[in-house]
């Protein structure tokens, strides 16, 4: 059979003779919404389906509780109380939450959402279990960390989309929204499976001909698409559109004609699509216009659009901290673009409108294969603030390497940021729990794309599906969900599960070896692709992403004493453990300090030597996955096991072009030579 991968991980495989149950187990499926348009609904078909695919049974649906000890119920928590259902053992549900409860015999099972989405979220963890081979019987209530769970998509009108690996948009095509829904309600239920509320559909460099009367008509047919999904949608705005779109003469936020030039377009926004999730902004970044552009603040911006939002909902303004000057001049040593976000933002905290809430990419420079986390995360008090992580795999191989980010987001989420003394994980600061916020939480790069794969490579769907699972529940563990994964994309097999596990777990320090060691980045082109070995083309720019490399050291000297200052930005605890070279990490010690390359590691290595090192074991270890997945030829259909085949082929062989390229590079610059002979003048 032929799986183009269409379906991810719902693909409801029918379970092998040792787990099926001849007996019938299920007389009905009970819904407790008529409405073919609201997720309740949507669930209740889904489960038919699933459970005709997953145990080859046909169960007939339902509307009317009937209290019989064989069925499955799905609602929402005000439905089922309303048709007469106990709800005694169900305890306090959050939005968004769900309660699950099965009998022992696993055919009595109720799936009681808080909300509409709730309800749809319990029908797919059930489905998810049972095409697992899972009948252990459940209740639990299961709520999220945070209210913001959201992905965004970075797609031009033109359907291209930017940093974007498999094929063009699946939203717009030459200038206008696709008038093909399908793509976009398969996506919707995917999102959906894993517990993303919204989507932010166009590109942060925006367009403002997303206003036309055409475009705004395709915003309601998407929405209307990916409503039944329970997923809602949200748009980035272009700034200057006041002024290039609206033909004012400015668009400066404190102009009272710009004010209401956004407050008209917002209601028409909103005639189309009455649950618009909210704004995405990016402004003063990478040459788009901003508020600092007409001498205002950044607040001033990101108000101006949360009052336009304000009568219509729930609407939030992402305003994103990716503020920088791309201009910067590497010959002052000072000089950081780590610095920018806090030094943009910090004294703006509490000037926002209580429905801003400030988008912060997980590390100060951009989803580099390693960063400590954005000190920004540890300086926003009162305003509210959600945290960027990027599917993605923009800096990280770009799907043709495969990195599996799980544990890199873990270990962002797991970061104790020590705001004044106290424990303060990253997870509870943008939860909202540890600073009293009452809105925030996750958004992430994500760019699928009309490739049936979605993103470009099978296996790199594993950190669409960690991202909501981590989102949900921050304390997700990587290993688990990777099998969970596993298990549902490829099937149940040991062998399946064990090989897939591995080259994930292995992935990101694999990766990490041959790319950048030691906090220095990745090692890519850093001006247009960010792909491909190019250490040279970290340095000389504006970009502000440098390594400072000589002839004798390297590293950016980010210490208060002698550098930048960015240590310095973070709360004391941290900042004094970043300034002193002896208490850094050494996986980020060229993050920090500047330094010879002969200086000595905490494992005894110097840089250059440990840099040799890493890129063979990394380059090494690139090879093995590929000897790793032959193990599932057969057990998995051809199709998917040949695509994944060929791009762990082609990751091998670019491990060593990786390899070669980073360390005669830095063997020309330093002149010292590998101990084990290995790189040198031969
Ligand atoms: O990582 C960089 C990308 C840009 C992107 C920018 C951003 C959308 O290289 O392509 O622009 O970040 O996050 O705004």
């Amino acid at each position: 059979v032929i799986d183009n991968g269409l379906e991810g991980w719902l693909r409801y495989s029918a379970l092998p003779a040792v787990f099926s149950n001849t007996q019938r187990r299920y007389s009905s499926i009970i819904v407790l919404n008529k409405d073919e348009t609201s997720p309740v609904y949507t669930a209740g078909k889904e489960l038919q389906d699933g459970l005709k695919r997953i145990l080859g049974q046909h169960v007939d649906i339902d509307f009317v509780l009937t209290g019989s000890p064989t069925s499955i119920v799905v609602g929402t928590l005000g439905a089922f109380s309303s048709a007469g259902g106990d709800t005694q053992d169900i305890p306090a549900l959050k939005e968004d939450g769900f309660w699950l409860q099965t009998d022992a015999a696993n055919d009595c099972v109720h799936i009681i959402g808080q909300n509409e989405r709730g309800a749809i979220y319990g029908a797919f963890e059930y489905l998810m279990r049972l095409a697992q081979g899972n009948f252990t019987p459940v209740a639990s209530a299961n709520n999220p960390s945070a209210s913001i769970r959201w992905v965004n998509q970075w797609d031009n009108l033109d359907g291209s989309i930017e940093r974007g690996y498999a094929g063009p948009s699946i939203f717009f095509k030459d200038g206008e929204v696709v008038k093909d829904m399908t793509r976009i309600s398969q996506f919707a239920r995917l999102l959906s499976s894993i517990r993303i509320n919204a989507v932010v559909i166009n590109n942060v460099n925006a367009n403002p001909k997303l206003f036309s009367e055409t475009n705004l008509n395709g915003l309601r047919r998407i929405a209307d698409a990916m409503r039944p999904w329970g997923v809602r949608i949200g748009i980035s705005l272009y700034f200057d559109s006041p002024k290039e779109f609206g033909g004012l003469p400015t668009s400066d936020p404190l102009d009272p004609a710009v004010n209401d030039w956004w407050k008209k377009i917002t209601a028409k926004v909103y005639e189309n699509v009455h649950d618009l999730v909210g704004y995405t902004i990016k402004a003063n970044s990478e040459g788009q216009p901003g508020p600092l552009t007409y001498k205002r603040t950044l607040a001033d911006g990101a108000n101006m659009f949360a009052r336009a939002l304000k009568p219509h909902g729930d609407g939030v303004v992402m305003y994103r901290a990716f503020v920088y000057n791309h201009h910067l001049d590497e010959s002052v040593w000072k000089h950081d673009r780590a610095n920018a976000a806090v030094d943009f933002f910090k004294d703006l905290d509490g000037f926002f409108e209580d429905n801003v809430i400030v988008q912060i990419k997980w590390g100060p420079i951009d989803f580099q294969v390693r960063e400590p986390p954005s000190p920004l995360l540890a300086n926003l008090r009162k305003t509210k603030a959600a945290i960027e992580f990027q599917v993605a795999q923009e800096y990280l191989g770009q799907q043709s390497h495969f990195v599996y980010m799980a544990p890199l987001w873990r270990e962002i989420l797991d970061y104790d940021m020590r705001i004044d003394g106290k424990d303060s994980h990253i997870r509870d600061i943008v939860s909202g729990e540890r600073l009293g916020w009452s809105r925030s939480g996750y958004t992430a790069v994500l760019n699928i794309g009309s490739d049936t794969t979605w993103i470009g490579n099978h296996l790199s769907m594993s950190n669409m599906y960690a991202y909501g699972r981590i989102a949900w529940d921050p304390l997700s563990d990587p290993v688990s969900m990777i099998q969970d994964w596993a298990r549902l994309t490829f099937g149940l097999h040991k062998i399946i599960v064990d090989t897939i596990t591995k080259i994930s777990m292995e992935s990101w320090p694999t990766y990490e070896n041959y790319s950048g060691n030691l906090g220095i980045q990745t090692l890519c082109d850093i001006i247009y692709t960010h792909y491909g070995p190019s250490p040279g083309s970290q340095d000389g720019n504006g970009w502000g992403q440098w390594t400072r490399a000589n002839a004798h050291s390297i590293g950016m000297d980010r210490t208060v004493a002698t550098g930048s200052g960015n240590s310095g930005q973070y709360p004391p605890e941290i900042a004094a453990m970043y300034e002193n070279i002896e208490t850094t990490p050494d996986n980020l010690l060229l993050w920090f300090h500047h330094v010879p390359y002969t200086h000595r590691l905490k494992s005894g290595k110097t840089v250059i030597q440990h840099f040799y090192d890493a890129h063979y074991e990394g380059a090494t270890n690139a090879q093995s996955f590929l000897v790793e997945w032959a193990k599932l030829k057969g057990l998995i259909d051809d199709h998917r096991f040949d695509h994944v085949a060929f791009k762990l082929e082609y990751q091998a062989g670019h491990a060593l072009v990786w390899r070669d390229s980073v360390n005669y590079f830095y063997f020309a610059k330093c002149g010292i030579p590998d101990e084990k002979n290995r790189v040198g003048n031969h």
